[in-house]
């Protein structure tokens, strides 16, 4: 049933893999969308990944730094997989505990992994549990267990509540123990508690009460208690001594003994193996939670975030002396680097020599909501690429708002006057494409684009009108333009103004434009213009938002409102604005 299991080293070296009988499909494609589309750009919030016909489920191992990941058909509803994931990892970790916990990378390389028998046992298990059992009819009393019971040993006696008492206080403590052991008193305390092996529970003597006089001093016990005699697990004195009273004199004493297994354990102890729970990290990242929205990001996307944060530190040992909130502070910062950091090369000034070289313009989209800034950055890129040698045919089919071609007309003016013609051999640098107001867009994009080829213009930008994510006729007349024109690149335009509307208006502009594709891979949003930049101080998470729900990279920056004012992303500048108390 299942397509394909592997299991890989986060470094990317396939340590296991197992290929499900009958199939042919590589599965190297699925695997490299899944790094590519969840683990590197930090969406692993959630364990689940589609891609073509096949589900893909996965687990991180932060510990051991490895990723477990399942493939099957998504038309099969398979129930049983998330917890065959924990299976297999909590074996194969168990298995090979020795092998992963040597250092570096040549341990994935030089050792061989034989999982093959240990898996398919795993398996048979895993689908039978899945098979949906039989109905089992329901006992009568007689048949139950308590039937079988008399009444006199269903009585609690004094003694044994007070043990049972006991042993839940104790595995009270034992859970507080793990809890605190991010300090190092308590780490101490851990690292006691953990060191003399499990003993059998001695069998006390009996006390028997004409053994010793008969003055009460002599029958006063109470003093084994403020020793610890008095232990219903029946461990020895000392080792039931409070630890955090010991002097490290005492504790070095005890290190000789052997009492820790050695000085060794006990500096390791002492500098923490202390793995990571998702209690630990809970009150941390719901400050960054909060932390990210006040610097506008998206709530969803924060949200997610710190999921993704959460599922990618848990289980991880913790480095020395470090604390959580440094720790996930960490994480966090090199997610959100990762986020930003482009996935794909745009590089127009190389596309465009391209094009030119096969005789064809390049051709730019601008969309987005109304008044973001698009035909403004649309005229600063024109004098970017003016700057740099081409030549630009503005194409205004924005043929909706008064005024917009009349302003798009001005800033032809200007940037002719900037670059004169005369300094071109008499040929103008920029040149309007207008057909006035109220014709199809699409059409007059259309006709832009055939007289640049004609005129041998470099690049076409296409102006569009501002349209509301949720107004379906005109969504759908972008979507056509796209759709008919073919542009090289479409570009979001969005201002860095936007809180949690930039979700919505990404994923709805994207739906718009898969929805109305003729094509079976349709053309979506390639790239983001951020503008208004100026206008925010250090509140920059629409870059993180508009970047996490496209995954396509930030081209450019608005800054300001003159032609100057128009830059690439510096990711690291974000993340410290956005990191900043
Ligand atoms: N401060 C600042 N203002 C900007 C920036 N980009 C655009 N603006 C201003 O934003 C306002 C709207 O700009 P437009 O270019 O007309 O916006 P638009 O998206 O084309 O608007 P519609 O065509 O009506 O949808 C103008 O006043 C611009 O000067 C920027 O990066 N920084
Ligand atoms: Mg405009």
């Amino acid at each position: 049933m299942l397509d394909f299991f592997a299991i890989f080293s986060k470094g990317g070296i396939v340590l296991w893999c197992f290929q499900g009988a009958g199939v042919t499909e590589p599965f190297a494609g699925p695997v490299n969308a899944l790094i590519r589309s969840v683990i590197l750009q930090e969406r692993s919030g959630s364990n689940s990944f589609t891609h073509n016909a096949l589900s893909l489920k996965y687990k991180l191992d932060n510990e051991f730094e490895l990723v477990f990941v399942v493939g099957f058909q998504r038309i099969l509803t398979l129930t049983y997989v998330d917890k065959f994931i924990d299976d297999v990892q909590l074996h194969f970790r168990d298995r090979y505990k020795n092998e992963l916990e040597q250092k570096g990378a040549m341990k994935f390389l030089l050792n061989d992994f034989e999982f093959e028998d240990d898996f398919k046992s795993l398996l048979r298990d895993a689908e039978e549990s899945g098979r949906v059992r039989n109905p089992v009819a329901m006992r009568n009393f007689t048949e139950s267990q308590k039937s079988q019971k008399t009444v006199k040993s269903m009585i609690e006696s004094k003694g044994e509540s007070k043990n049972k008492a006991q042993g839940g206080k104790k595995n009270k403590n034992a859970k507080k123990d793990v809890f605190y052991s991010q300090n190092i008193l308590p780490c101490l305390l851990h690292l006691y508690s953990k060191s003399p092996k499990p003993q059998k529970p001695k069998t006390k003597e009996m006390r028997v009460w004409d053994m010793g006089g008969t003055k009460t001093k002599e029958l006063d016990y109470s003093d084994d208690k403020v020793n610890g005699s008095y232990d219903a697990a029946g461990t020895d004195t000392e080792q039931a001594e409070p630890l955090y009273f010991l002097t490290l004199p005492s504790l070095l004493h005890r290190a000789k003994k052997g009492a820790f297994g050695g000085m060794f354990s006990m500096l390791k102890g002492l500098v923490g193996s202390k793995s990571l729970t998702r209690d630990d990290m809970e009150s941390v990242l719901d400050k960054m939670r909060d932390h990210l929205i006040a610097k506008n990001v998206a709530a969803d996307i924060a949200s997610q975030l710190c999921e993704s944060i959460a599922k990618k530190l848990e289980g991880k040992v913790m480095g020395t002396f470090t604390t959580v909130a440094s720790t996930v502070k960490q994480a966090l910062q090199d997610s959100l680097v990762q986020i930003l950091q482009p996935k794909r090369r745009v590089d127009i000034l190389r596309d465009v020599l391209e094009a030119r070289a096969q005789r064809k313009p390049f051709i730019i989209t601008f969309c987005g909501v109304n008044g973001v800034g698009k035909s403004t950055n649309l005229a600063k890129i024109s004098f970017w690429l003016i700057e740099n040698g081409y030549t630009v045919l503005i194409a205004a089919c924005d043929t909706f708002r008064a005024g917009a071609v009349e302003q798009l007309r001005t800033h032809q003016r200007r940037l002719n006057s900037l670059h004169p013609p005369e300094q071109n051999g008499g040929r103008p640098m920029v040149q309007l494409f207008e057909k006035g107001y109220g014709k199809d867009a699409a059409g007059i994009a259309m006709e832009a684009i055939a007289y640049a080829r004609n005129q041998g213009f470099d690049v076409v930008l296409v102006d569009t009108a501002g349209r509301m994510q949720d107004n379906a006729p005109l969504m759908t007349a972008l979507a056509k333009l796209i759709a008919v024109n073919t542009p090289d690149l479409v570009l979001f335009v969005g201002e860095a103004l936007v809180g949690n509307e930039a979700v919505d208006q990404l994923v709805k502009f994207n739906q718009a434009l898969a929805d109305h594709s003729m094509s079976d891979k349709p053309r979506l949003i390639d790239g983001i213009v951020l503008t208004k930049f100026d206008t925010i101080d250090d509140k920059v998470g629409a870059a993180i938002s508009m970047t996490y729900i496209t995954g396509q990279p930030i081209v450019f920056v608005g800054t300001g409102q003159t032609y100057n004012d128009l830059r690439s992303l510096n990711a690291r500048a974000v993340v410290n604005a956005l990191m900043k108390a």
